[in-house]
């Protein structure tokens, strides 16, 4: 990040009176928890703070305060409209209402494409979230418990529990920074990651019932039927794709979750050294090395077929990321 976008970003946002703060569809823990972050601290310096969400908030994130404040939609006017933890502004989904082009952009994907006036991107960072715990004090904006637990759910989402590769001594500072205001890491922890639904768990018994694997890359499909047998209500695959890639000797894993509508959603996970992200760019999703999605049209089989093809031809180019950035 470049010292003076930061401190425009900072300027900005004190100028401002009316902010409208946006997240991406299909919202993550990173995504609410960096809204609400954001939103609360600002709300508490007392700007007038709209925050956004085109899919509302997923109910293991709801426990969160200030989660019913979250409007689908964005109404009214505003001085500035800030997009967060979005690769792209397609990413937004309806939220924004067609409200005007973004004034700043806070994200940690290697595939932001730097859409708005101001961008703050940091792919070192394993969280917006963690940029946003950093940032938000440093441009005068105290936390305080609320938003510090909404930042360290973010952080605990994106990294899984602090387990991905690009956890650094600055993620494990911040998180303790944030536990300092009251954030109660073991109960945030169980309520984002570890808690499940019956149907969510009887989703994965159905996909897990269907696990295959070659050459290093393990895969599995969750069709309209296992969601509809399993009375599970979301359209993701409940994070089954994460306990694939425990699977000793998978170094790419892959689930395909069937849509309404001849849509296939696509999420790829691999192991450091490997970048999925290419491979969901060309799809047409985005992402990061280690975890990416997109999602595509056509029948079930074929998308099955071709993904899994450019997938296995991937790893065999066995294409290991030249440490670029990585602190
Ligand atoms: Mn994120």
């Amino acid at each position: 990040m470049i010292d003076t976008v930061v401190a425009s970003a900072g300027a900005a946002l004190h100028q401002a009176q009316r902010i409208l703060l946006a997240s991406h569809i299909r919202p993550d823990g990173d995504a609410i928890g960096s809204l609400l972050g954001m939103g609360l601290a600002l709300a508490a310096a007392g700007k007038q703070v709209q925050m956004v969400s085109s899919d509302g908030v997923p109910s293991s994130l709801q426990h969160l305060p200030g989660s019913e404040l979250i409007a689908y939609r964005a109404q009214g006017d505003f001085d500035m409209l800030v997009v967060l933890d979005s690769s792209d502004l397609s990413r937004v989904g309806s939220a924004l209402n067609g409200y005007r082009e973004p004034d700043l952009n806070i994200d940690h994907h290697v595939t932001n494409l730097n859409f708005a006036r101001l961008n703050l991107v940091d792919t070192s960072a394993a969280a917006t979230a963690e940029m946003l715990a950093i940032l938000l004090p440093r441009w005068g904006f105290p936390l305080d418990q609320a938003s510090a637990s909404a930042l360290l759910t973010g952080m605990i989402t994106d990294t899984i529990g602090f387990r991905t590769s690009n956890i650094t001594p600055r993620v494990m500072r911040t998180a303790a920074g944030l536990m300092e205001l009251g954030a109660d890491l073991s109960a945030l922890y169980f309520q984002a990651l570890t808690q499940r639904s019956f149907e969510a768990m009887r989703m994965w018994g159905a996909g897990l019932s269907k696990l295959a694997r070659q050459d290093g890359v393990v895969w599995t499909v969750i069709s309209l039927e296992d969601r509809k047998h399993a009375g599970y209500s979301g359209r993701d695959d409940a994070d089954l794709v994460n306990i694939l890639s425990a699977i000793k000797g998978a170094q790419i894993s892959v689930i395909f979750v069937e849509q309404p509508d001849n849509r296939i959603k696509i999420s790829w996970r691999a192991q450091p050294g490997l970048d999925v992200s290419a491979l969901a760019l060309r799809f047409g999703g985005g992402g990061h090395p280690a975890a990416s999605g997109a999602e595509i049209e056509g029948a079930l089989i074929e998308v099955q077929n071709q993904v899994l093809e450019e997938t296995i031809q991937l790893l065999r180019q066995h294409h290991p990321i030249v440490s670029e950035s990585s602190q």
